[in-house]
Protein backbone atom coordinates (compact mmCIF):
# COMPACT_ATOMS: atom_id res chain seq x y z
CA UNK A 1 0.00 0.00 0.00
CA UNK A 2 1.50 2.93 -0.93
CA UNK A 3 1.54 5.99 1.62
CA UNK A 4 1.64 10.00 0.68
CA UNK A 5 2.04 12.92 2.82
CA UNK A 6 -0.58 15.44 4.08
CA UNK A 7 0.86 17.60 1.22
CA UNK A 8 1.23 15.12 -1.09
CA UNK A 9 0.10 16.67 -4.76
CA UNK A 10 -3.60 15.94 -5.67
CA UNK A 11 -2.83 14.09 -8.81
CA UNK A 12 -0.65 12.13 -7.30
CA UNK A 13 -2.60 10.70 -4.68
CA UNK A 14 -5.49 10.71 -7.60
CA UNK A 15 -3.02 8.34 -9.62
CA UNK A 16 -2.75 6.34 -6.95
CA UNK A 17 -5.86 5.61 -6.18
CA UNK A 18 -6.66 4.83 -10.00
CA UNK A 19 -4.12 2.50 -9.94
CA UNK A 20 -4.65 0.76 -6.58
CA UNK A 21 -7.90 1.76 -5.72
CA UNK A 22 -6.57 2.79 -1.67
CA UNK A 23 -3.97 4.95 -0.21
CA UNK A 24 -2.97 5.61 3.19
CA UNK A 25 -2.49 9.39 4.12
CA UNK A 26 -0.38 9.53 6.98
CA UNK A 27 -0.85 12.70 9.49
CA UNK A 28 -4.85 12.79 8.26
CA UNK A 29 -6.14 14.84 11.13
CA UNK A 30 -4.28 17.13 13.51
CA UNK A 31 -3.61 16.44 17.34
CA UNK A 32 -6.91 18.84 18.56
CA UNK A 33 -8.91 17.38 15.76
CA UNK A 34 -8.11 13.59 17.18
CA UNK A 35 -8.37 14.44 20.85
CA UNK A 36 -11.45 16.16 20.06
CA UNK A 37 -13.40 13.22 18.11
CA UNK A 38 -11.67 11.09 20.70
CA UNK A 39 -13.60 12.73 23.60
CA UNK A 40 -16.61 13.16 21.61
CA UNK A 41 -17.15 9.49 20.12
CA UNK A 42 -15.92 7.26 22.63
CA UNK A 43 -18.57 7.24 25.73
CA UNK A 44 -21.36 7.14 22.82
CA UNK A 45 -18.88 3.92 20.93
CA UNK A 46 -19.00 2.50 24.98
CA UNK A 47 -22.44 2.91 25.86
CA UNK A 48 -23.11 1.12 22.32
CA UNK A 49 -24.88 -2.62 22.46
CA UNK A 50 -22.43 -4.99 20.62
CA UNK A 51 -23.42 -5.90 16.89
CA UNK A 52 -25.48 -9.24 16.61
CA UNK A 53 -24.50 -10.29 12.95
CA UNK A 54 -21.47 -11.91 12.06
CA UNK A 55 -20.68 -9.45 9.34
CA UNK A 56 -20.82 -6.24 11.41
CA UNK A 57 -19.37 -8.05 14.04
CA UNK A 58 -20.26 -9.12 17.67
CA UNK A 59 -17.36 -8.06 19.19
CA UNK A 60 -17.59 -5.15 17.42
CA UNK A 61 -19.21 -1.69 18.48
CA UNK A 62 -20.31 1.25 15.99
CA UNK A 63 -21.88 4.51 16.33
CA UNK A 64 -23.56 6.55 13.64
CA UNK A 65 -24.70 10.19 13.05
CA UNK A 66 -21.62 11.67 13.43
CA UNK A 67 -21.92 15.40 12.23
CA UNK A 68 -24.82 15.22 14.92
CA UNK A 69 -22.22 13.76 18.22
CA UNK A 70 -19.08 15.81 17.23
CA UNK A 71 -18.23 19.00 16.12
CA UNK A 72 -14.95 17.95 14.51
CA UNK A 73 -15.80 16.19 11.78
CA UNK A 74 -16.11 19.40 9.56
CA UNK A 75 -11.96 18.62 8.99
CA UNK A 76 -12.16 15.43 8.74
CA UNK A 77 -14.11 15.35 5.35
CA UNK A 78 -12.47 18.56 4.00
CA UNK A 79 -9.01 17.72 4.50
CA UNK A 80 -8.10 18.39 0.69
CA UNK A 81 -6.67 14.91 0.00
CA UNK A 82 -10.15 13.05 0.86
CA UNK A 83 -12.24 16.05 -0.45
CA UNK A 84 -10.50 16.59 -3.35
CA UNK A 85 -9.87 12.67 -4.57
CA UNK A 86 -13.60 12.62 -3.99
CA UNK A 87 -14.07 15.71 -6.72
CA UNK A 88 -11.42 14.56 -8.98
CA UNK A 89 -12.95 10.80 -8.69
CA UNK A 90 -16.32 10.86 -8.76
CA UNK A 91 -17.35 14.44 -10.13
CA UNK A 92 -16.80 13.70 -13.67
CA UNK A 93 -19.21 15.69 -16.04
CA UNK A 94 -21.60 14.42 -18.25
CA UNK A 95 -24.08 15.77 -21.00
CA UNK A 96 -28.03 15.69 -22.03
CA UNK A 97 -30.07 16.74 -24.95
CA UNK A 98 -32.70 19.52 -24.24
CA UNK A 99 -33.84 19.56 -27.14
CA UNK A 100 -30.90 20.57 -29.75
CA UNK A 101 -29.24 21.72 -26.83
CA UNK A 102 -26.48 19.56 -25.44
CA UNK A 103 -25.78 20.70 -21.73
CA UNK A 104 -23.03 19.66 -19.62
CA UNK A 105 -23.77 18.58 -16.14
CA UNK A 106 -21.36 17.67 -13.33
CA UNK A 107 -23.22 15.98 -10.07
CA UNK A 108 -22.48 16.62 -7.31
CA UNK A 109 -21.29 14.69 -4.74
CA UNK A 110 -22.48 13.81 -1.20
CA UNK A 111 -21.34 12.53 2.68
CA UNK A 112 -23.17 9.25 2.50
CA UNK A 113 -21.96 7.45 5.68
CA UNK A 114 -20.60 7.92 8.99
CA UNK A 115 -19.35 5.92 11.45
CA UNK A 116 -17.37 5.05 14.62
CA UNK A 117 -16.10 1.44 14.74
CA UNK A 118 -14.60 -0.03 17.71
CA UNK A 119 -13.30 -4.05 17.22
CA UNK A 120 -12.59 -5.13 20.05
CA UNK A 121 -10.36 -8.48 21.27
CA UNK A 122 -11.53 -11.46 20.25
CA UNK A 123 -13.30 -10.12 17.39
CA UNK A 124 -12.53 -12.21 14.59
CA UNK A 125 -11.57 -11.02 10.42
CA UNK A 126 -15.12 -9.25 8.70
CA UNK A 127 -16.30 -11.38 5.28
CA UNK A 128 -14.27 -9.05 2.47
CA UNK A 129 -16.68 -6.75 0.68
CA UNK A 130 -17.07 -3.83 -1.14
CA UNK A 131 -19.22 -1.52 -0.08
CA UNK A 132 -20.69 0.36 -2.99
CA UNK A 133 -22.34 -2.92 -3.11
CA UNK A 134 -24.85 -1.02 -0.82
CA UNK A 135 -25.70 1.20 -4.23
CA UNK A 136 -25.95 -2.60 -6.42
CA UNK A 137 -23.00 -0.81 -8.47
CA UNK A 138 -21.43 -3.14 -11.04
CA UNK A 139 -17.79 -3.64 -12.20
CA UNK A 140 -15.65 -2.33 -14.08
CA UNK A 141 -16.45 1.25 -14.50
CA UNK A 142 -16.47 4.58 -13.28
CA UNK A 143 -16.60 4.52 -8.91
CA UNK A 144 -19.44 5.98 -7.22
CA UNK A 145 -17.52 6.70 -3.76
CA UNK A 146 -14.34 7.11 -1.77
CA UNK A 147 -13.99 6.01 1.55
CA UNK A 148 -11.99 6.92 4.48
CA UNK A 149 -11.07 5.00 7.52
CA UNK A 150 -9.48 7.29 9.92
CA UNK A 151 -7.08 5.46 12.11
CA UNK A 152 -8.33 6.47 16.15
CA UNK A 153 -5.65 4.62 17.66
CA UNK A 154 -2.44 2.66 16.03
CA UNK A 155 -3.91 -0.07 13.34
CA UNK A 156 -1.66 -3.03 13.56
CA UNK A 157 -1.60 -6.23 11.71
CA UNK A 158 -2.73 -7.87 15.49
CA UNK A 159 -5.42 -5.28 16.18
CA UNK A 160 -7.45 -5.83 13.22
CA UNK A 161 -6.09 -3.34 10.93
CA UNK A 162 -8.60 -2.92 7.45
CA UNK A 163 -7.90 -5.96 5.20
CA UNK A 164 -7.81 -3.77 1.89
CA UNK A 165 -7.01 -5.98 -1.89
CA UNK A 166 -5.64 -2.93 -3.60
CA UNK A 167 -6.47 -2.94 -7.18
CA UNK A 168 -9.59 -5.01 -6.71
CA UNK A 169 -11.94 -2.11 -7.97
CA UNK A 170 -11.08 -3.23 -11.91
CA UNK A 171 -12.15 -6.65 -10.99
CA UNK A 172 -15.36 -7.91 -12.88
CA UNK A 173 -18.37 -8.94 -10.57
CA UNK A 174 -17.77 -12.79 -11.03
CA UNK A 175 -14.26 -12.93 -9.09
CA UNK A 176 -14.47 -13.40 -5.56
CA UNK A 177 -12.03 -11.91 -2.73
CA UNK A 178 -9.51 -14.35 -0.78
CA UNK A 179 -8.12 -13.68 2.50
CA UNK A 180 -4.73 -14.40 0.59
CA UNK A 181 -4.81 -11.24 -1.45
CA UNK A 182 -5.87 -8.77 1.21
CA UNK A 183 -2.56 -7.16 3.09
CA UNK A 184 -3.52 -4.93 6.53
CA UNK A 185 -3.32 -1.00 6.20
CA UNK A 186 -0.99 -0.49 9.08
CA UNK A 187 -1.03 2.77 9.81
CA UNK A 188 -0.54 5.33 13.15
CA UNK A 189 -3.27 6.75 14.73
CA UNK A 190 -3.80 10.08 13.10
CA UNK A 191 -3.42 8.45 9.71
CA UNK A 192 -6.32 7.80 7.56
CA UNK A 193 -7.31 5.28 4.55
CA UNK A 194 -8.53 6.20 1.72
CA UNK A 195 -10.59 3.45 -0.69
CA UNK A 196 -12.96 3.67 -3.27
CA UNK A 197 -16.18 2.00 -2.73
CA UNK A 198 -15.21 -0.53 -5.22
CA UNK A 199 -12.39 -2.46 -3.30
CA UNK A 200 -12.70 -5.48 -1.56
CA UNK A 201 -11.87 -5.11 2.06
CA UNK A 202 -12.92 -5.76 5.54
CA UNK A 203 -12.00 -5.22 9.58
CA UNK A 204 -9.44 -7.32 10.42
CA UNK A 205 -8.75 -9.65 13.67
CA UNK A 206 -7.82 -8.42 16.56
CA UNK A 207 -5.95 -10.76 18.66
CA UNK A 208 -4.62 -8.14 21.21
CA UNK A 209 -6.43 -7.44 24.54
CA UNK A 210 -6.97 -3.75 23.84
CA UNK A 211 -9.70 -2.61 21.15
CA UNK A 212 -9.06 -0.70 17.29
CA UNK A 213 -11.01 2.32 17.15
CA UNK A 214 -11.34 4.30 13.78
CA UNK A 215 -13.78 6.62 12.44
CA UNK A 216 -15.41 5.83 8.66
CA UNK A 217 -17.07 8.69 6.40
CA UNK A 218 -18.52 7.84 2.53
CA UNK A 219 -18.58 10.70 0.30
CA UNK A 220 -21.10 8.89 -2.66
CA UNK A 221 -21.86 10.66 -5.98
CA UNK A 222 -25.22 13.10 -5.26
CA UNK A 223 -27.56 11.24 -7.74
CA UNK A 224 -27.47 7.98 -5.31
CA UNK A 225 -29.35 7.75 -2.14
CA UNK A 226 -27.54 7.96 1.10
CA UNK A 227 -26.70 5.06 2.95
CA UNK A 228 -27.46 6.82 5.94
CA UNK A 229 -29.96 9.45 5.94
CA UNK A 230 -28.27 12.58 6.80
CA UNK A 231 -31.43 14.78 6.53
CA UNK A 232 -32.55 12.46 9.76
CA UNK A 233 -29.54 11.90 11.72
CA UNK A 234 -28.42 15.58 11.58
CA UNK A 235 -31.25 18.29 12.85
CA UNK A 236 -31.26 21.23 11.13
CA UNK A 237 -30.19 23.30 13.94
CA UNK A 238 -26.53 21.28 13.84
CA UNK A 239 -26.29 21.42 10.17
CA UNK A 240 -26.85 25.81 10.58
CA UNK A 241 -23.89 25.76 12.23
CA UNK A 242 -21.96 23.60 10.16
CA UNK A 243 -19.37 25.46 6.90
CA UNK A 244 -21.48 26.76 3.69
CA UNK A 245 -19.19 23.24 1.92
CA UNK A 246 -20.65 20.65 4.58
CA UNK A 247 -23.90 21.87 4.59
CA UNK A 248 -23.43 21.02 1.20
CA UNK A 249 -22.30 17.87 1.46
CA UNK A 250 -24.94 16.35 3.63
CA UNK A 251 -26.90 16.53 1.08
CA UNK A 252 -28.42 20.11 1.24
CA UNK A 253 -28.08 20.94 -2.46
CA UNK A 254 -29.18 20.37 -5.38
CA UNK A 255 -27.64 17.67 -7.16
CA UNK A 256 -27.81 18.66 -11.12
CA UNK A 257 -29.65 18.83 -13.05
CA UNK A 258 -32.14 18.94 -10.04
CA UNK A 259 -32.24 16.29 -8.02
CA UNK A 260 -33.63 16.86 -4.01
CA UNK A 261 -35.25 19.97 -5.03
CA UNK A 262 -37.62 21.59 -2.58
CA UNK A 263 -40.68 24.32 -4.26
CA UNK A 264 -38.80 23.59 -7.34
CA UNK A 265 -35.05 25.24 -5.48
CA UNK A 266 -32.16 24.40 -4.37
CA UNK A 267 -32.81 23.27 -0.58
CA UNK A 268 -29.91 25.11 1.01
CA UNK A 269 -32.01 27.93 0.99
CA UNK A 270 -34.16 26.63 3.23
CA UNK A 271 -31.54 26.72 5.83
CA UNK A 272 -32.16 30.25 5.80
CA UNK A 273 -35.56 30.64 4.17
CA UNK A 274 -38.94 29.70 4.93
CA UNK A 275 -40.59 26.84 2.58
CA UNK A 276 -43.53 29.41 1.63
CA UNK A 277 -40.81 32.22 1.16
CA UNK A 278 -38.85 29.20 -1.64
CA UNK A 279 -42.49 28.74 -3.32
CA UNK A 280 -42.58 32.70 -3.97
CA UNK A 281 -39.41 32.99 -5.06
CA UNK A 282 -38.58 33.84 -8.58
CA UNK A 283 -37.19 30.78 -10.99
CA UNK A 284 -34.67 30.87 -13.28
CA UNK A 285 -34.78 31.12 -16.49
CA UNK A 286 -33.15 27.96 -17.23
CA UNK A 287 -35.83 25.17 -16.63
CA UNK A 288 -33.08 22.77 -15.37
CA UNK A 289 -31.33 25.35 -12.65
O1 LIG B 1 -13.54 -1.67 10.50
C1 LIG B 1 -12.96 -1.87 9.42
O2 LIG B 1 -11.73 -1.92 9.31
C2 LIG B 1 -13.77 -2.10 8.18
C3 LIG B 1 -15.24 -2.09 8.40
C4 LIG B 1 -15.99 -2.28 7.13
O3 LIG B 1 -15.45 -2.41 6.08
C5 LIG B 1 -17.46 -2.30 7.13
O4 LIG B 1 -18.07 -2.48 8.20
O5 LIG B 1 -18.05 -2.14 6.04
FE1 LIG C 1 -16.76 -2.11 4.44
Amino acid sequence: MTHVQPDADLEHVVAILERDGAVIVEGFADPDTLAGLRADLEPGLEAAAYSESGYDGQRTKRLSSLFQRSAHMSPVVTQPLYLGSARRLLQQPTHMWIGKVRMEVTPSIQISFTQAIRIDPGQGRQPLHRDDAMHLWRHPGPPCRLQLMLAMTDFTAANGATLVIPGSQHWDDERAPAYAEAIPAVMPAGSALLWQGGVYHGGGANTTDAPRFSLSVALDLGNLRQEENQYLAVPRETVQTLPDEVQRLLGWERCPPGLGQVETQDPMLLLEQTQQELATRPRGANPLT
